[in-house]
């Protein structure tokens, strides 16, 4: 190997200034997740979901008062690294925890984070009967089409063709029914007052997911009634899929079928559509 020869302080850094593993995770992590460990999946794409939330919560200046209400899912682990007000809710059922706390509290940002398990398939009269009250919280829905946290079986939203663990072969209609397509569902309820799906799989959606998070919370603090936002996230795990191909299985196995976009927005302009 040829000496390099050039002066050595060039590239020694004082010690002072060089960076560390931790400072490294610290300049790139938002300043309301806790750095810390949890134990989601590599690949996983609820934590890049919830990080649009608390970047959105910290635009618009709403830590101190917020509030979330987590359902049962893999991503309730995740709750632990929130640096802000977390209740957690029994399957189902966090829309009306948040309906009480809302009703309680009229000024907080309230919101809940549940999967597509445990808020379409365990609890889905929770959110429609929210939305048709006109309460006024924000819904956010985790979509990967499967119970994640125990195992990966299919749900409501699964599309045909999904691989799931009790549809290794991809969902057929035939055998296990059709998807339901719940961000459409609601965005026909009189009473919401935004409705979106964003999705994590790239680095366009992920910002054009936050940008939908803002909206979402500007309506809530707008009192425009609920405001619902699905996220297309990946499970590679639950939909054994390798973890580096998962982001093109959700464009081409699951985004044909739950179209990202904004679906309904008493806001005066969506610029995120
Ligand atoms: C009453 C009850 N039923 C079922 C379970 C098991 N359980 C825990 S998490 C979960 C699924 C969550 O799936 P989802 O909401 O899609 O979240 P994900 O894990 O995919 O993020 C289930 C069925 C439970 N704990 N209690
Ligand atoms: S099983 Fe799926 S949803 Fe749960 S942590 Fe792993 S990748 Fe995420
Ligand atoms: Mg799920």
């Amino acid at each position: 190997m040829t000496e390099d020869r050039r002066p050595k302080e060039l590239f020694v850094i004082p010690s002072s200034e060089a960076p560390t593993d931790a400072s490294r995770v610290a300049d790139f992590t938002p300043d309301l997740i806790d750095v810390g460990e949890h134990h989601l999946c590599p690949g996983c794409g609820e934590p890049i979901a919830i990080r649009a939330v608390m970047d959105a919560i910290a635009l618009l200046g709403l830590a101190e008062k917020s509030v979330a209400v987590f359902g049962i899912g893999c991503s309730t682990a995740f709750s632990n690294n929130l640096d802000v007000e977390v209740l957690q809710a029994l399957h189902g059922r966090a829309p009306s925890v948040a309906t009480g706390v809302s009703r309680v509290r009229p000024g907080l940002a309230v919101f809940t984070i549940q999967g597509d398990g445990d808020m379409a398939n365990e609890g889905l009269q929770e959110v429609l009967h929210c939305a048709a009250r006109g309460e006024n919280i924000v819904c956010i829905m985790l979509n990967n089409g499967v119970f994640g946290e125990t195992g990966g079986h299919l749900t409501v939203t699964t599309t045909i063709g999904q691989r799931t663990k009790n549809t290794i072969e991809g969902r057929d209609a035939a055998k296990h029914g059709h998807p339901m397509r719940i961000a459409e569902l609601l965005a026909q309820i009189d009473g919401v007052g935004y409705v979106a799906r964003g999705a994590v799989n790239d680095a366009g959606n992920v910002a054009r997911t936050k940008r939908m998070m803002v909206e979402a919370f500007t309506a809530q603090q707008q009192g425009l009634g609920l405001s619902f936002v699905e996220v297309l996230t990946m499970c590679p795990t639950g939909w054994f899929v390798p973890t580096d191909e998962a982001p093109n299985y959700l464009a081409e196995t699951i985004a044909g079928t739950h179209a990202v976009g904004v679906l309904r927005s008493a806001l005066p302009s969506s610029p995120s559509d």
